[in-house]
Order: C-alpha cells, then sequence, then structure tokens
C-alpha cells in the first residue's frame, strides 16, 4: 500500500470547517487505500507562544475529534509528534540543508508573523515547514493530504528530499500533495477573502466543530453574502455564496450544480437556514464522540503509546539511515 502522512496542530480548542473539510475529512478514506499515519503535531504548536497545560488538554481534544471523525487506530497509526523523537532530530538535519533565503519565501511565516513583525517572531515559526518536511520525508510518505495553504510547504519538503538524494544518495520518497480542489480552501464567514483559519478567523468568520450548535447555526445564518440576490457557484464574483455552497455540498454529499438548481429562485436566507440544519445534523453526533473519547483519558493515553511505537517502527529506520548517509559515526 502507498504511504501517506498528515498531521494537524492541536492549537485552539477544536479543530473548524477548513480543517475538517480541507484535510482531516481526506484522511478518513485514505486510512483504507494507503498505510496511514497521522500526528497531532504538538512541537509545531509551541512556535507561536502557548499555555502548557492548555495544550496538554488540546492535544487530547484534538486525538478525541480524530477518532470522533472516524479514524480507526485498527486501520491506521494515530501519535503524537513530541512522542517520537525523530521528528525533532530529523528536523535538525533538514534545516541544515535548507537556505535561509529558500526558508525566507515560504507565505505562511509571512501571513503568521505579519502581526507581531518577524523580528518579534519566533525563530521556530521561521523554520515551520523544515520541521513539517522531516516530519513528512520521516515516513517516506507517497502522498500527503493538505488544504491549499499548504501547498508551499509541500514544494519545500519536496526540494529537500531531491536536494538530500542528490547529495547523500537515493534516501527519501519524494511526496505528493493531496489537495481535494472542491475543499481546499474553505473561506471566513465574515471575510470571504480569507481562509478560515484557527488563529486569524475569529468570532462568527470561524466555525469551530466543537461550539454549540445553536452557536453554530447562528453564525451561518449571519454569514458574508453579496449584495446580489441569485444563489450561483462563481468562487471568483461571489466568494461568500460560493463558499457556503462548497460546505453545503461536502457536507450533505449533494453536487453543487444540483444545489443551485434546487435553490433556483430562492433567497440566501433560505440556503443560510439550511445550511445550518445540515452542518448542526454533522456537529451534534461529531461533538457526542468526541466527548465519549474524551471521558477516558487513559485509554487516549494508551492509545497514543502504541502509536508512537507503531510510528517509531518506520521513522527509527529512516533516521538510522540519514544519519549514516551524512557520515554520523554510529554510536559503538
Ligand atoms: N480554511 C481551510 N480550508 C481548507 N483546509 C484548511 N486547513 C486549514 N485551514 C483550512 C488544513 O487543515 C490542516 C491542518 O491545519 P494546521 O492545524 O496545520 O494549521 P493551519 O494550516 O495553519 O490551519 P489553521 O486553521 O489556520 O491553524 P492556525 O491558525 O493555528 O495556523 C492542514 O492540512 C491545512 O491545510
Amino acid at each position: 500500500k502507498p504511504r501517506v502522512l498528515s498531521g494537524i496542530q492541536p492549537t485552539g480548542g477544536s479543530y473548524h470547517l477548513g480543517n475538517y473539510l480541507g484535510a482531516v475529512r481526506n484522511w478518513v478514506g485514505m486510512q483504507e487505500t494507503h498505510d496511514a499515519f497521522y500526528c497531532v503535531v504538538d512541537l509545531h504548536a509551541i512556535t507561536a507562544g502557548h499555555d502548557p497545560q492548555l495544550l496538554r488538554e488540546r492535544t487530547r481534544v484534538s486525538v478525541a475529534q480524530l477518532l470522533a471523525v472516524g479514524l480507526d487506530p485498527a486501520r491506521c497509526t494515530i501519535f503524537v509528534q513530541s512522542h517520537v523523537p525523530e521528528h525533532a532530530q530529523l528536523g535538525w538535519v533538514m534545516s541544515c540543508i535548507t537556505g535561509f533565503g529558500e526558508a525566507s519565501r515560504m507565505v505562511q511565516f509571512k501571513d503568521k508573523s505579519s502581526k507581531q513583525g518577524a523580528e518579534r517572531s519566533s525563530v521556530g515559526l521561521f523554520t515551520y515547514p523544515i520541521l513539517q518536511a522531516a516530519d513528512i520525508l520521516l515516513y517516506q510518505a507517497d502522498s500527503v493530504p493538505v488544504g491549499e495553504d499548504q501547498r508551499q510547504h509541500l514544494e519545500l519538503t519536496r526540494d529537500l528530499a531531491q536536494r538530500f538524494n542528490t547529495q547523500f544518495g537515493k534516501t527519501f520518497t519524494l511526496p505528493q500533495p493531496h489537495i481535494v480542489k472542491e475543499t481546499a480552501k474553505i473561506l471566513d464567514l465574515q471575510d470571504p477573502s480569507a481562509k478560515m483559519s484557527k488563529s486569524a478567523s475569529t468570532g462568527n468568520g470561524l466555525i469551530e466543530l466543537l461550539e454549540p450548535p445553536a452557536k453554530i447555526a447562528k453564525k451561518i445564518r449571519s454569514a458574508v453574502t453579496d449584495t446580489g440576490r441569485d444563489i450561483v457557484f462563481d468562487p471568483e464574483a461571489k466568494a461568500g455564496v460560493s463558499n457556503l455552497l462548497t460546505i453545503y455540498s461536502a457536507l450533505a454529499g449533494r453536487p453543487i450544480p444540483e444545489l443551485v438548481e434546487a435553490y433556483a429562485g430562492k433567497g440566501y436566507g433560505d440556503l443560510k437556514k439550511d445550511l445550518a440544519e445540515v452542518v448542526v445534523e454533522f456537529v451534534t453526533p461529531f461533538q457526542q464522540r468526541t466527548e465519549e473519547y474524551l471521558s477516558d483519558p487513559a485509554q487516549l493515553d494508551k492509545l497514543l503509546v502504541i502509536g508512537a511505537e507503531k510510528a517509531r517502527t518506520v521513522s527509527v529506520p529512516t533516521l538510522a539511515t540519514v544519519y549514516d548517509k551524512i557520515g554520523f559515526l554510529a554510536p559503538a
């Protein structure tokens, strides 16, 4: 089976619709077709300031949500990044073959550091994509299911893999991004020119899967659309309405043209009202399942021990090969 690796940060108290539709939802199907490794990337979650107690809680909440969407530890490997030390170890090696200028071109760093300025951002936030490359290459992943915002990081990962292979001999598989076009970029409900984001979206723009369903419904009903009336799918001219149609189509499993036809002659209010119901129908059982998993933290932790052990059956030999290729003396 081809190998797949993807990760999600335990930042924010909950996944949002963008994380789910852009990435995590696709992970579920791929656990059947791939040898799948999914990690909660806590090393990445300390790059922009954090609260230790909150991070611990959110890491468990993150894992519980992965189980609640349908990931099955019997079919895939679920683990926490810091439980597998090879991530940080390979991250260092990768940072030594990355050019400073190359790293400086990463737009996510520019976005995420724009508020406080690069000067005040951590070096960890700057080198984040290099650690991400290590996350992927460590597992020799063929495919990496992510949202559109990760495309540039995937390109960097491929460049680094290629560079390492050329310099030290074939070691890494070159991974392909797996980006599902339709849901690759879910937009902020209040600002459809921006992506929905845990850190950048606030208030009504962000739909968190764990927030009270009534609140979610209200946010959808107050989503920004445009001054027109027609419900048509036109991401350029009608980003807000098109975003709602995208979410509707993905969650209800109905093609967009079918929805457009069904809503012909109806208003934005009708679409929002129905979409609110669809989202509530999805999140209600999801929240129940998440709560159930969270009610037994010892079981969650046990599962993570097994996950890390499984992950290390791959990460340890990869790192050993890398260390050997770059000329580190093996400990006697
Ligand atoms: N709006 C989005 N639409 C589609 N996919 C998205 N992803 C994130 N936002 C959207 C995908 O979710 C996965 C996990 O993301 P992450 O936790 O690594 O963080 P991120 O990409 O930086 O996402 P956020 O929500 O904006 O988090 P913060 O604000 O904490 O940085 C990735 O595959 C991502 O593409």
